[in-house]
Parts: C-alpha cells; structure tokens; sequence
C-alpha cells in the first residue's frame, strides 16, 4: 500500500481540520455579515463568532468554496476523495465536481472521486472516518469508489435546533417550518431527508423532550454516534448519556461545531451523526 497516494478533502461542513495518519485538506466556506467575513478555517474562534451572531440583527449569508478552492485543496495529491455538504442546500457539491473535472484534465492520471453527503456536519465526520479506515486497511482507489456508497446508505443526521433564523433568512428552510423553532422553549427536532434537505419531525415543548424523539428516531440498531454542538456542553453531555444507556454497545463522540454548521444550527443546536449496523 502506498498510502500518499491518497488525500481525503471536505469542506469546513465537515468540521474536521486533520484526519490521523492520512492526508487532509478542509475547504472553508465563509460566513458573511455587514460588519464582517468569517473564514472557516482552523483560525476562526467559532464559539465567539456563535456569541456575537447571537446579537447581530442585520443581514447575513454564507459561500461555499470556488472550483478554485477546491483545486487548491486538492494540492497534488494521486487520488482524492472529496466529501461535500448536501448538494440538496449548497453549491458546494456542484463547485467540487468541477474541480474534479478540470484537475483530472490538467493532471492524467489523477483521480478524484466526489461524494455528496446529503447531509452535513457530523454524518460527513462519519464518512470521512470510513475512508480513513478504507485507505489505511489497504484497499484501492477504485474499491473504495464501490464501497462509500454503500457505507453512506447507514449512515443519518438528526438534530435539534433553538432557532432556525438563519435557515430561514437564507432560504434553506421554508419560513412557516423555521416559525416552529422560534418560540421559546420550543425545539425542533428533525433530519437529513434522502435528498438532502431538511425535514422538521417534531416540535418539542422543552429539552427532555427533544432528548426522547432523537432516541426514538435513531431506531433500535445503533453502531456509531457523534454528536456536534454550538455552545451547548449540557445538552450535549446529557444527550450523549442518554444515548450511551439506550445503545451499550455504540461507540459515542462528541464535540462543537465549526463556523458553517454554527451559523445554521445556530446557538444551543445540536447534530447526530450515526451509523446503523
Ligand atoms: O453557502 C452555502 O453554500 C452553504 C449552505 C448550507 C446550508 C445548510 C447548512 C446546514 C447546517 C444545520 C442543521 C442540519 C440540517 C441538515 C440538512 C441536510 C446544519
């Protein structure tokens, strides 16, 4: 095996800045506002950003990396592996397959294969693992091309959010779903859809509430976990033990949210990545 050969690359959705032992590149997506841009990348204090977005009542919006970006986190590498936010709610994925073309034709003999994570945040945090484990087990490029696929049809997001405002300001949610998370004390619990977009399953009046539909909805055969936040140690740590007596077996990880997912989940959200058996 020969293991620089290979490069896996995602955009910052994935709020991964390096992967042990193989090659990482993160493509940052930007967050914008009247006052000021937010890059990202591994520099950006997101819990400070999360905080004064919390009382920034103006515009905002965000970017997905250029074709340009891409190729630049391409860097050189043989074959890639590239891991994108749902092309269901961002250009991201679109950008990536153009990338892929023009670095293949500049570069024979090069490959770069691109995955659409219909979903963000910790479910691609899943996948760019399994790569990982793919690559370091030994297996080809092309072998690992047939096998991602079948991984991702295990794989889930679900998640609550306090607010869907920025959702809704950029037209990533229909503005009557985005009222549901509004009121106060209320959460929004749901998931990635198989497109790619996002599906409100329930309303829950109060946390523990929230809590129980996420262990209802991650069904009865749960192998991995992760699980992301913004701003939110508490609810996480109770939400990861909760999980951890349902499911004895499942192994758990847990950590915050980078720039992108926060703007989206905004403070107080939380994401579930899992894999089913
Ligand atoms: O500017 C861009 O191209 C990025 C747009 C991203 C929009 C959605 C980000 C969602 C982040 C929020 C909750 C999870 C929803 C998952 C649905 C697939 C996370």
């Amino acid at each position: 095996m020969n293991l620089q050969k290979f490069k896996i690359v995602s955009d910052s959705s994935s709020d991964i800045l390096t992967v042990p032992d193989v090659s990482f590149s993160s493509a940052p997506l930007k967050i914008i506002t009247a006052d000021k841009e937010y890059i990202d990348d591994a520099t950006l204090d997101v819990y400070a950003m999360a905080e004064e977005l919390l009382r920034y009542k103006g515009k905002s919006s965000t970017a997905c990396p250029s074709p340009g970006d891409w190729i630049a986190a391409f860097g050189d590498a043989q074959y890639i592996f590239c891991v994108t936010i749902t092309s269901g709610l961002s250009g991201s994925y679109n950008a990536a397959c153009i990338a892929k073309q023009q670095y293949e034709e500049n570069n024979p003999g090069k490959k770069v294969f691109v995955i659409d994570s219909l979903s963000a945040g910790p479910e691609l945090c899943l996948i760019i693992e399994k790569l990982r484990e793919y690559i370091l087990s030994g297996k080809e490029f092309d072998e690992i091309c047939t096998l991602i696929p079948q991984y991702l049809s295990k794989t889930g997001l679900l998640f609550i959010l306090e607010s869907m405002r920025n959702l809704a300001n950029n037209g990533r949610v229909n503005p009557i779903v985005a009222k549901a998370a509004g009121l106060l004390g209320i959460r929004a619990v749901g998931r990635a859809s198989s497109k790619g977009t996002l599906e409100l399953l329930e309303k829950c009046r109060g946390e523990q509430k929230a809590f129980s539909s996420i262990l209802r909805h991650l069904g009865d055969n749960i192998k991995k976990v992760r699980i992301a936040h913004c701003n939110n140690e508490s609810a996480v740590a109770q939400l990861s033990s909760l999980i951890a007596e349902k499911f004895k077996d499942a192994e758990i990880k847990i950590y915050q949210l980078r720039g992108l997912c926060s703007f989206y989940a905004e403070k107080g959200g939380l994401l579930v990545g899992y894999e089913t058996i």
